[in-house]
């Protein structure tokens, strides 16, 4: 259903494998190992990894941004932030970090800043354009000195999804070092509407709308998905099998 970059090379490697008799002819091997080919696989598949998402004009602005999965976390937690207008809320940043963080909105927002007019698509099949306002992730991984031992980054939302599961969603190094990976606290101009994540969501423009996780509590550097709900990665991944990676 999705073809992403993920599942062309996936689908790439299982060629690979079925052409066993043919890549034994040695001219036929030598080309498809040639550097001359191997440099065009490795900037359409690797390489690409750096490629920024479409922007879009603010003209092309989605005049209603709409709200799903959770529109309101209403656990006695997220009200008790609510109420304050978030001034008691912090975001955690901790796992594998030399200095682990407490950032209050008003310290996230000191930092140099990003804006994006970018399309959000859900597999609901709906999408949106909105224009998303926020400090990149790598600016706090920064601050908080992530180790080189952290290969992903798990965020962790304030929604319960019942049973206890709260809402989560992870990314991996090259995702969270990308220039369009932001943690956003506006859209459209304005701070964002507990419907659309408040006080603070993921932005990761190259995904689908479910790794966008809304309500951010904190955020966790670690090695290995394993041990971190029942493993792969979301709360849709592990729930419903849904794609990890979900590129678009
Ligand atoms: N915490 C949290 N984040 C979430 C969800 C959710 O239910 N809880 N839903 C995801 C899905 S499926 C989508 S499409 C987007 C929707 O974002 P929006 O409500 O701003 O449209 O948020 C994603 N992030
Ligand atoms: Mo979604």
């Amino acid at each position: 259903m999705i073809l992403n970059r993920r599942t062309l090379l996936l689908g790439a490697t299982a060629t690979l494998a079925g052409c066993d008799r043919i890549a034994r002819n040695e001219t036929f091997r030598n080309t498809l190992f040639s550097a001359e080919n191997f440099h065009k696989w490795a900037q359409r598949s690797l390489m690409a990894r750096d490629a920024l998402a479409q922007e879009f004009r603010p003209d092309q602005i989605s005049p209603v941004f709409r709200a799903n999965g959770t529109a309101n976390p209403n656990t006695e937690a997220y009200k008790a932030i609510w109420r304050t207008g978030f001034a008691d809320w912090r975001l955690e940043i901790s796992g594998l970090v030399e200095r682990p963080l407490a950032l209050s909105l008003a310290q996230l927002r000191a930092f140099p800043q990003r804006e994006q007019i970018t399309r959000h698509d859900c597999v609901e099949g709906w999408s949106a354009i909105g224009k998303w306002r926020g400090v990149p992730l790598k600016t706090v991984l920064e601050a908080a000195r992530l180790r080189d031992s952290a290969r992903y980054i798990v965020f962790r939302c304030a929604d319960d999804m019942g049973g206890g599961n709260g809402y989560y969603e992870s990314i991996d190094r090259v995702d969270a070092f990308h220039p369009q990976t932001i943690l956003a606290h506006m859209l459209n101009d304005r701070p964002l509407s507990v419907a659309n994540g408040a006080p603070l969501r993921l932005r990761v423009e190259r995904h689908l709308g479910y790794k966008q996780a809304k309500y951010l509590m904190r955020i966790d550097a670690v090695d290995t998905l394993s041990g971190i709900g029942r493993g792969k990665g979301g709360f849709w991944e592990d729930h419903a099998n849904y794609d990890w990676y979900a590129g678009i």
